[in-house]
């Protein structure tokens, strides 16, 4: 993903919208003193925001949530919140009833890349700033948000393929000079579900004897990920590796793993992203062999970004979270003290 944005791109923007609320709110004769614009909240200084949740597809997802809920609590901004059951056609449906709310700013996680462009316009065309939590969109019109904060996806990918590549020789169980792995994906059409997969595979080129045989979609559950799993079980018994976008579709196919007689983290090698607390504990057990860990505690840093972006206020284009990897025994250190 490459961000096109600029600074002063963005202070243009802010410095557009600052004079255009000025100039709605002198014709319409509001009087309301909190300098939100006209397509802003109520009278008062209290800001509102429309957040439009993915899902509760993942524990990653739970722990989301609970921080955007908690974060606006604790920072007095009225929340509007709806979670889309994973459909995007949900998602557009409740950025249009925010919109027709008038709240202040929008945030949301956009379930896949593609197909926003008209509803974030339509955000614009209502002069309600936009901001993207976790996933980013892929649209040529970057002025349709003001930030994404999130992580780098691919990233997350190279650091998975290059524990593979730095521990080539212990993953091949089978001891036939290749590495035999499957990959389980994301969301498909979701940015993680994609830049995992490219940072992955672009990192893994380094060494030849690595080759993924199979991938396919487990949408993010554990469900989904043993059921994915069991399939590659039943048509190929010769797998060495598991490479898992996220924690919940790679305790599924441990459960698969152990239905099928095999031991996960010793037979089958297990790689994970996100790092909440069921992965870090099977992380710790042994079952898993190495976690990338994906921030899902953004609730902070989203509010202060939206009281930022309500006031006119530049603010950068693009914020990465801070996150890292874990090993079993880093696990086993971290767990007393993970927060999800
Ligand atoms: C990543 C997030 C992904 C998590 C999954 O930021 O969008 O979605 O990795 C979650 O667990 O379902
Ligand atoms: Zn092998």
């Amino acid at each position: 993903m490459i961000w096109r944005k600029t600074v002063a791109k963005k202070s243009l923007i802010a410095a557009s919208a600052i004079s255009l609320g000025a100039v709605l709110l002198s014709a319409c004769g509001d009087d309301s003193d909190s300098g939100n614009d006209a397509a802003g909240g109520g009278g008062d200084d209290s800001i509102t925001m429309g957040f439009a949740q993915v899902g509760a597809e993942s524990g990653w997802r739970t722990a989301n949530t609970k921080s955007v809920q908690d974060s606006a609590k604790a920072e007095g901004i009225e929340l509007k919140f709806t979670d889309a059951q994973g459909k995007q056609e949900n998602q557009i449906a409740a950025i249009r009833s925010y919109i027709q709310q008038k709240v202040d700013v929008i945030a949301f996680s956009p379930v896949v890349e593609t197909g926003w462009d008209a509803v974030l316009q339509e955000a614009k065309a209502a002069n309600i700033p936009v901001i993207l939590t976790d996933r980013a969109v892929d649209s040529e019109d970057d002025s349709l948000y003001e930030t994404f904060l999130g992580s780098d996806f691919v990233l997350e990918g190279e650091q998975a393929g290059q524990w593979l590549v730095d521990n080539a020789a212990d993953a091949d169980a089978n001891g036939d000079g290749t590495i035999n792995v499957i990959q389980l994906e994301g969301t498909t059409g979701a940015a993680p579900a994609l830049d995992r997969a490219e940072g992955f595979a672009s990192t893994i080129e380094a060494e030849p004897t690595i080759e993924v045989t199979a991938s396919q979609t487990g949408d993010f559950t554990r469900d989904g990920g043993k059921q994915v799993m069991e399939s590659f079980l039943q048509s190929d018994d010769t797998i060495e590796v598991v490479y898992a976008h996220n924690d919940d579709m790679g305790l599924g196919a441990i459960e698969a793993i152990e239905a099928a007689g095999k031991t996960p983290g010793q037979d089958v090698k297990i790689i994970t992203v996100d790092a909440v607390k069921d992965g870090m504990t099977a992380l710790a057990e042994g079952k898993i062999n190495f976690i990338v860990e994906c921030n899902p505690l953004l609730g902070p840093q989203l509010m202060d970004l939206a009281k930022k972006v309500v006031a006119g206020e530049e603010v950068e284009p693009r914020v990465v979270t801070e996150e890292t990897t874990f090993t079993q025994e880093q696990a086993k250190a971290a767990l007393p003290d993970r927060q999800y």
